[in-house]
């Protein structure tokens, strides 16, 4: 199918062009990235990022929330990053049962993509799959990474809200969370609040973010059993809340300029003859005084 044609099934929010599109995205063709260049997202959709360490309760929270989109008319497109990292086995097959009443519905179209490495960074085409998504007329489009490595500060860099998902027993963990990830989040989920520990966990996690608060967000923590859709109305009411923020607005162009090196940096491999480099490298590379820095220069 050419380019033109998906562009027009994508923009009348038809699902078969836009997974049509996306495959289209993920192999890297010619079609692919003509598609990536015509299609002109209407509105910013925003895009929303859920984190946080495996089995938190990421998958099923976002089951409840878009449940609760999908009441108000809303139409939610969401991204499964595929945890094919030895951490996380299977666990594909589970989210697919998690999310299984939505899978039916017509006005939510879950996609699974690749991770890139046992890290579970991001695959770098999910920018490019976010763009598809978002000149589909989704109102919302929701990430889940599991947060195990680098995924979690990534997510951050596409998402206009992180929303990272905690459970009470990570208990005592509150106090060595990385910076690094404190910063990242825009909005603290403590869910599975059924659990015993919730409310200490909670506000322990408040003195802490007391102590750190950087900007003028402050950064809520939204108690949910995600399980019994509890706590979704208070999570929904937060991201309206992050979303027209100076924060989120702030953020856009920084998500953008990420973009912008992501697209260089793909353009300027892609320009390279590897086949070449290869041959130049096998032979050069048992040479004495070989040194890979030199040995790229000419490729620069
Ligand atoms: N008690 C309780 N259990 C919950 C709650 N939310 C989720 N669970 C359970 O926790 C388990 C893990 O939930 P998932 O939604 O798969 O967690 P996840 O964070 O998506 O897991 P990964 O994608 O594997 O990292 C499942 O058995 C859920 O039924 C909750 O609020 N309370
Ligand atoms: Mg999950």
């Amino acid at each position: 199918m050419e380019s033109e044609q998906l562009k027009t099934l994508i923009e009348q929010n038809n699902l078969r062009g836009l997974a049509k599109g996306i495959t289209e995205v993920e192999n890297q063709t010619q079609t692919g990235r003509e598609l990536l260049s015509i299609l002109t997202p209407q509105k910013h959709t925003p895009v929303l990022g859920f984190t946080g360490p495996p089995g938190a309760g990421k998958s099923t929270l976002i089951n409840s929330f878009t449940e609760f989109l999908v009441q108000k008319g809303l139409k939610v497109g969401i991204i499964a990053v595929d945890p094919t990292s030895p951490f996380n086995k299977g666990s594909l097959l589970g989210d697919r049962v998690r999310m299984s009443s939505l899978f039916l519905n017509p006005n939510v179209y879950i996609r699974s993509l690749a991770t890139r490495g046992s890290l579970g960074g991001l695959s770098p085409r999910t920018f490019e799959v976010i763009h598809l998504m978002q000149s589909a007329g989704f109102d919302y489009i929701i990430i889940e990474t599991v947060g195990v490595g680098q995924s979690e500060v990534e997510v951050a860099g596409l998402a206009d809200t992180t929303i990272l998902v905690l459970v009470p027993e990570a208990g005592d963990e509150v106090q060595t969370l990385k910076s690094g990830i404190m910063e990242i989040a825009d909005i603290y989920v403590v869910n599975k609040a059924d659990r015993d520990g919730a409310g200490i966990f909670a506000k322990n996690l408040h003195m802490l973010l007391h102590e750190r608060e950087l900007s003028d967000w402050q950064t809520p923590i939204v108690k949910t059993v995600a399980s019994k859709s509890e706590g979704v109305q208070e999570l929904y009411e937060a991201v309206c809340k992050h979303l027209a923020s100076t924060r989120a607005i702030d953020k856009k162009i920084y998500i953008m300029m990420e973009k912008v090196l992501a697209i260089i940096k793909d353009e300027r491999i892609r320009q390279l003859d590897t086949d070449t480099i290869f041959k130049d490298l096998n032979q050069n590379q048992s040479k004495e005084g070989f040194n890979i820095y030199q040995f790229v220069k000419k490729y620069i």
